[in-house]
């Protein structure tokens, strides 16, 4: 709630609603009885606004949204429009975060006081939202419209600091900002009315319209697939407005976007992203305290995971068994850094200090140092499990001894130590320092609370975990096998891999199934295929085209060649008629005769190949909840954020036509299909 004290004629009035302060209706109603009582007492000369260190406010609270409190008075506007007309002066003191509504609300202060480390935006574009409570309005008149625009279109929060001298604050202390916007609501209170006011700034009409239009030019093809970020410009256009006219068109589209399917899939990200974070009641522990993790393997991998644990403030122990690959790995790390300091996203001392925390060496004894032991070394179960007996001969007793496998047996790997309760997969994605996602693998004899150790763990390195069990290929790759699978049907069925990939990034992926493993190699999943080979039944619709390019020696853009050509190693990848004859055959070996397919259909079927797999995931209990494998796709894969993940756009469709059209998917895939049951899946 809003409590309120006085101190020497200024009224303090603080939002107290933990955590973080979002301003659901019972906030709004106590911050404007405050205000009432404020306002009406003769004692009172200035008012200051304040949140706790952690949150000034998180703004609205939006899970609040599409219920009738959302729109219950007073709204967030009528508590914005009650601040800005206040008779006496009102100054915000920011500490902690001020987002969305939260920053809105002291947008509408006459004065904003900020605390260096504070940290302020307006996210709402993650949301599929535009600011709804004049963000739009107010923030182009202090701060420029440029600045206002990169600031809501990219929806990352900046620092204080960062906006020293945008004109955003009237002060910044390193400390007591509530104290130093005490001060400033005296001054204002003794200068007298009127009081600053954003709303009182014009904005000339012809450079805001000049800048709208150039960004709006500007939109990529996957913004244009979100209509918040067309909305957003529309709303900046408006800022050229009399204010009032500009607040109800910024109302107007914000009301607009609000029941979208992207805004939806949002917020249903935002959330599945916390729960995802939760370990199942069951299996909750507490964590043991990691402060040294050791790293096994210092090559791609391994120094991306030594560079995210070094980022997070953690000691790192890097340990090869080779010299050479040692010192390769620290250069890697090294270079890394240097890059970002080149960059100026890293200051230099800060550098050094992430830097200081590494110590590398090929003595196995020194596994001793730590709490967490990652290993990262080839993909290979003998090889793994020969690091694991060591892992186990050397580090001390109760460390957390973690596989970075992408599909191996964790159990058979824990099988090679004497202690496999101590043993978790953390299944990072590369670059491991970039990537959010880490799989968090539980093995038939992990702990509780060596599960909870590294989901803490992860979210130090502030990375998204999500909890699987050890089955082939856990979730991510598990759902992609079968998506892509899907996608060599469609080969033989009768299109190219351009059409494929076009229509999947059409829907809004990053890329295409076929551009990746040109990207990736198609030697990886070769080498899996013909490790399988021998067990594979032959009943079983198998599409080869794969292992015919790379026969080929076509294994993708690394040779020039693989599903595309790269004509000149260009970077730009072009169809290639041997690509086409080698699928041609394939269809006429199949006897299938070729058929086009419409994007929307190449889509639907991607996506119901997602669908039915993890609805097979959920049943086997590989994934705890629906909305993982909503966190994996989307963390992982590069499945569209706005479109939530293949478990939310299944519960968007007709359950009716899901279930005939999987049915037909099983029929065509022929021998061993499993037609999942969508019933668990889909229930909320
Ligand atoms: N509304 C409701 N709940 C919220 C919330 C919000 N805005 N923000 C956080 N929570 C919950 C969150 O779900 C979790 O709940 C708990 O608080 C702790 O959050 C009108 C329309 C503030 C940086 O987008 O970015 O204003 O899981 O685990 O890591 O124009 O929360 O414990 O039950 O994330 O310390 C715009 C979203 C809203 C900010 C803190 N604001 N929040 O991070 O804790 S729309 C946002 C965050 C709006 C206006 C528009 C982060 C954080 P539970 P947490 P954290």
């Amino acid at each position: 709630m809003a409590a309120s004290d006085l101190q020497d004629g200024i009224a303090v009035i603080t939002l107290d609603q933990p955590p973080v302060n979002s301003m659901g209706h019972a906030l709004r109603a106590r911050i404007v009885q405050q205000l009432d009582a404020a306002q009406a007492d003769p004692a009172v000369r200035g008012i200051v606004l304040a949140g706790s260190d952690k949150a000034f406010s998180a703004g609205a609270d939006f899970t609040e949204f599409g219920t009738p409190r959302q729109l219950q008075e007073p709204i967030l506007r009528t508590v914005l429009e009650r601040v800005e007309t206040c008779p006496k002066p009102v100054v915000a003191a920011i500490d902690g975060v001020a987002l969305g509504g939260g920053l809105e609300l002291a947008l509408a202060c006459h004065a904003r006081v900020a605390q260096a480390g504070a940290r302020v935006g307006l996210p709402e574009i993650t949301l599929g939202l535009i600011p709804g409570s004049g963000g739009t309005q107010r923030l182009p008149r202090l701060i420029g419209l440029a600045a206002a625009h990169a600031l809501m279109a990219s929806g990352q929060p900046r620092t204080a600091q960062q906006l020293q001298d945008s004109g955003l604050f009237d002060r910044m202390v390193d400390d007591g900002a509530v104290a130093a916007a005490a001060a400033l609501a005296a001054q204002l209170a003794k200068a007298g009315p009127p009081f600053p006011r954003a709303r009182d700034r014009m904005l000339d009409a012809a450079p805001v319209h000049a800048f709208v239009d150039g960004q709006r030019a500007r939109l990529d093809a996957r913004q244009k697939l979100q209509p918040a970020h067309a909305a957003l410009l529309d709303a900046l256009a408006a800022s050229a407005l009399p204010f009032d006219h500009g607040l109800q068109r910024e109302r107007e589209l914000f009301l607009a976007l609000l029941p979208t399917t992207a805004a939806r899939a949002l917020r249903y990200q935002f959330q599945a992203e916390r729960a995802s974070a939760k370990l199942p009641a069951e299996l909750q522990a507490a964590p043991r305290a990691v402060r040294c993790v050791a790293v096994i393997g210092a090559g791609t991998m391994g120094s991306g995971i030594a560079i995210a644990a070094l980022d997070a403030g953690l000691r790192v122990l890097l340990l090869e068994q080779d010299g050479s690959a040692l010192e390769r790995g620290l250069e890697r790390v090294a270079a890394h850094y240097r890059g970002r300091v080149t960059a100026g996203k890293l200051p230099a001392k800060v550098a050094a200090a992430h830097e200081a925390r590494l110590s590398a060496t090929l003595d196995w004894a020194r596994l001793a140092e730590a709490d967490l032991v990652i290993e990262a070394v080839f993909e290979d179960l003998s090889v793994k499990q020969a690091v694991f007996g060591r892992i186990d001969a050397h580090a001390r007793p109760g460390a957390v001894l973690a596989t970075n496998t992408s599909y191996l047996d964790v159990d058979a790997i824990a099988a090679a130590t004497a202690r496999p309760q101590d043993v978790v997969g953390l299944h990072f994605f590369s670059p491991a320092n970039v990537m959010k996602l880490v799989e968090v693998v539980r093995g038939a004899r992990t702990t509780p609370e060596v599960l909870a150790t590294a989901m803490a763990v992860a979210a130090v390195l502030e990375k998204r975990p999500v909890l699987t069990g050890n089955a082939f290929g856990f979730i991510g790759n598990r759902i992609y096998n079968a998506y892509r699978r899907q996608c060599e049907f469609m080969l033989e069925d009768g299109v190219w891999p351009e059409q494929v990939d076009d229509a999947l990034t059409g829907f809004g992926f990053a890329m295409g199934p076929f551009a990746v493993a040109d990207l990736s190699g198609l030697d990886i999943a070769w080498r899996m295929r013909k490790s399988q080979a021998a067990t594979r039944d032959p009943r079983e619709r198998y599409v080869d085209i794969l292992d015919q390019l790379c026969e080929q020696g076509r294994l993708g853009r690394k040779t020039g060649a693989g599903y595309y050509a790269y004509p000149g190693g260009k970077q730009t990848r072009t169809s290639d008629a041997t690509v086409r004859e080698i699928i041609e055959r394939a269809s006429a070996r199949c006897g299938i005769v070729r058929r086009a397919l419409p994007p929307a259909e190449i889509q639907r079927r991607a996506l119901l190949a997602m669908v039915n797999e993890a609805a097979l995931l959920v049943a086997e209990g590989v994934a705890a909840r629906a909305s993982d494998v909503d966190v994996v796709l989307v963390q992982g894969y590069g499945f569209p954020r706005w479109e939530g993940g293949p478990v939310f756009w299944a519960r968007q469709q007709d359950r009716a036509e899901l279930d005939s059209d999987l049915q037909r998917l099983a029929e065509a895939a022929g021998h061993g299909a499993v037609r999942a049951d969508l019933g668990p899946l889909l229930c909320d």
